[in-house]
């Protein structure tokens, strides 16, 4: 018997612990030792019930993730919690912290399932590009319905216990102690004289519903919504055998489904984005046992969009946070847009209002730096100007306490300058958030050249804190995701001056999988702000790098994107939706003359290799330069913070998946064609050579 699993009698019930840490994931020896434990319970002539439970934070919180695409182990999840069913004694599933993927499937197998009213439960298989492999499609639906299923299976998203109580997934809530309350319930399933209760034999909740009209519906909300994903479709197909094939037949079209997934290409790439996002927490040059700093209270400089959505952050995670503006007034308004934005939430269901109200109650304004005196962290969102900078500086550098960290959100400034309008360089981190700063999952950590160990694994730990996912990156312009952002947008407006249209760039962009494409976005954040960096970039690049001319041409003909009704689309009032600008074709006539280039059709192919290359091949050079410590931090950062489709992996991985001998020719194509700005990247170019991919570094 292995030792992650252990078998107790106690009394009649028979006790199978599972201890696997950090989650209790189903590797080969859990899988082991669950089929030999519920085996050797079934032979006891002594047990009446079998109560399964597990140790530290969570239940089964899946699969192991680890064994993907490795050769499989026997036994495979699928016959192991066939078993389980098959048991002549009621087993209960005692459920607390996450029944996950697999494991909620161990939990379906069970006759009986009881959870601690805080715990969850969900298949979030479709977030890996899977499906749920080892019953879960079959078992679900008999549980809760074809439509309640098909939500949870194609969503992933989890439900709360008291949720899944409602809806009969859990049999009973209970507080306190794991073992009492699943021997309790046991006992009076004794008592009571009730036997196994196999889910799969359960068919009441499949019947008098129209099935393939649900099945439908889902189907056509996938193509709309998710038309690029693999896996969500053959969820639904998996889903639909429960309710027209008998349970092992649907088991094993289960199996097949699930293996189609598991060979598809967006698996390999989702699974490493789960592991990256991970992996990015981790500093390899931060000793393990640095310490970190307390954070019991924080200061935002900067009472704006980003100061405020910064503020936010730091009330959501429960630690009291001071905004400090110019005046009276700003500091209010400040505290006014903190309400409101709260107050939004609270209209979508996302937040009660209990919870805003305790929220705000952390939040506090003021006008005078010498407030800032008690605060272990502050973060300064003040405007991306540099003499504003060292006056703010100067004055946290006069103000706060020893050893308070002073960080600046700024998203391309020198942190390292910034640092030393201080005394306290070594004190001075950069928290560069994204807007809208509240809801953004990254941070990129900035290490200045004197940030201390301790500040730097602190500011780490309260990315997390903040439940960001927190990605250390080194000092030059625009860090690592602005800095490529930067290149991906050039070549997506020579492209148009070339021949191309914002909609067809776009749409060649939205179709790989981007949240939105370049020219929807710079609508959005307004011309002027990509047209400001241009021209500061103009008067520092050597005539060799060209830049475009677009942009000013739509300023001086007042289109600024959404914010002026008119930009690379036409906007209705009131409306975002992006429509032809009959004006535009004018325009980049005029700018392809002005460079000399005479306009031709470009291929869909071939806009997508000139804004995705520029993108790979300035993340080589930030690797080689040791801005980013991993090229799969860069995919983080791409994924997390700039619509990166998940499902491509983030732009190192798609190289990977392409190849880089493949990229790096076609990059010394464009570098022939397009001139300095495609120099390959001599990481690239040795990577290409050595037949090896960025992963292997
Ligand atoms: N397998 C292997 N390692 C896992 C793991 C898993 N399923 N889940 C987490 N880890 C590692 C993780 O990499 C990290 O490692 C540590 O545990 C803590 O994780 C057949 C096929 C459970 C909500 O998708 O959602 O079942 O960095 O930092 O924030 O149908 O982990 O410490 O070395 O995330 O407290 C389905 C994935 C699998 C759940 C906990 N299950 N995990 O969050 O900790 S597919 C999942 C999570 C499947 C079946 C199919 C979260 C968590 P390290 P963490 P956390």
């Amino acid at each position: 018997m292995s030792d992650v699993v252990t078998l107790e009698r106690q009394g009649p019930i028979a006790v199978i612990r599972v201890n696997n840490p950090p989650v209790n994931a189903l590797g080969i020896a859990v899988r082991e030792g669950l089929q030999n434990s519920f085996k050797a319970a079934e032979a006891d002539a002594e047990v009446k019930a079998i109560v399964l439970v597990c140790e530290g934070n969570t239940f089964i919180a899946g699969a192991d993730i680890k064994e993907f695409g490795k050769p499989p182990k026997s036994p495979g999840l699928p016959e192991v919690v066939n078993d389980i069913e098959a048991g002549s004694k009621p087993s209960i599933a005692v459920i607390h912290g996450t029944a996950l993927g697999g494991g909620l499937e161990v939990a379906l197998s069970c006759h009986y399932r009881i959870a601690r009213k805080d715990a969850k439960v969900g298949l979030p298989e479709v977030k890996l590009g899977l499906l749920p492999g080892a019953g879960g499609t079959q078992r679900l639906p008999r549980v809760v319905g074809v439509e309640k299923a098909l939500d949870m299976i194609v969503s992933g998203a989890p439900i709360s216990a008291v949720e899944a109580n409602e809806l009969g997934v859990v049999d009973e809530l209970f507080d306190g102690d794991l073992l009492a309350a699943g021997k309790a319930f046991a006992e009076q399933l004794i008592a009571d004289g009730k036997g196994a209760r196999r889910t799969g034999e359960r068919t009441d909740k499949l019947e008098g519903v129209d099935n393939a009209a649900l099945v439908a519906a889902k189907r056509a909300e996938i193509d709309k919504k998710m038309p690029g994903l693999f896996s969500p479709q053959r969820c639904v197909s998996a889903v639909e055998a429960s309710f027209t094939l008998p349970l092992a037949d649907g088991l094993k079209r289960e199996r097949e489904l699930f293996g189609e997934c598991l060979t598809s290409p967006q698996r390999a790439a989702l699974v490493h984005a789960f592991f990256t996002e991970r992996l990015a927490s981790k500093v390899d040059d931060l000793p393990k046992d640095t310490p970190v700093r307390e954070v019991k209270s924080a200061g935002v400089i900067g009472g704006g969009t980003m100061g405020v959505g910064i503020a936010m952050c730091f009330a959501n995670a429960g630690i009291p946070v001071k905004i400090l503006e110019i005046s009276d007034e700003a500091r209010d308004k400040a505290i006014e847009r903190a309400r409101d934005t709260y107050g939004m939430s609270v209209k979508r269901g996302s937040l009660s209002e209990a919870a805003l109200e305790k929220r705000m109650a952390l939040v506090s304004g003021i006008t005078d730096y010498a407030d800032l005196s008690d605060v272990d962290l502050v973060v300064e969102a003040v405007f991306e100007d540099m003499g504003v900078k060292q006056k703010v500086f100067e004055a946290l550098d006069a103000n706060c306490k020893p050893g308070a960290i002073l960080s600046s959100n700024t998203s391309s400034l020198d942190l390292n300058e910034i640092a030393n309008f201080t005394k306290r360089p070594e004190d001075v981190v950069g928290l560069h958030f994204f807007s809208p700063a509240n809801v953004m999952r990254l941070l990129e950590v900035v290490r200045g050249a004197k940030t201390s160990n301790d500040v730097l694994a602190t500011a780490m730990a309260i990315g997390k804190k903040l439940k960001k996912v927190a990605v250390p990156v080194g000092v030059c312009d625009g860090f690592v995701g602005n800095r490529m952002v930067f290149q991906y947008g050039r070549e997506s407006e020579f492209l148009l001056e070339e021949g191309a249209t914002p909609a067809q760039v776009d749409g060649v962009l939205k179709k790989f999988g981007m949240a939105m494409g370049p020219f929807a976005m710079r609508d959005l954040s307004g011309l002027d702000i990509g047209l400001a960096i241009r021209n500061r970039q103009r008067e520092t690049l050597s005539p060799e790098y060209k830049l475009p001319t677009i942009l000013g041409k739509m300023a001086d003909a007042g289109m600024l994107g959404q914010k002026t009704g008119k930009g690379f689309y036409v906007y209705e009032k009131g409306s975002r939706t992006p429509l032809e600008n009959p004006e535009l074709p004018a325009i980049l006539e005029a700018a392809s003359k002005e460079q000399g280039i005479q306009r031709q059709p470009l291929s869909d192919e071939y806009i997508l290799e000139r804004c995705m290359y520029a993108l790979i091949n300035e993340g080589a050079k930030i690797l080689e330069e040791g801005i980013a410590q991993r090229a799969s931090d860069i995919d983080v950062i791409y994924i997390n913070g700039y619509g990166f489709p998940s499902h491509q992996g983030g732009p190192m991985f798609y190289a990977d998946s392409i190849g880089l001998d493949r990229v790096y020719a076609r990059i010394c194509e464009f570098h022939e064609q397009h001139g300095a700005w495609w120099k390959p990247a001599p990481l690239l170019e040795k990577l290409a050579k050595e037949g090896r991919k960025f992963a292997d570094l």
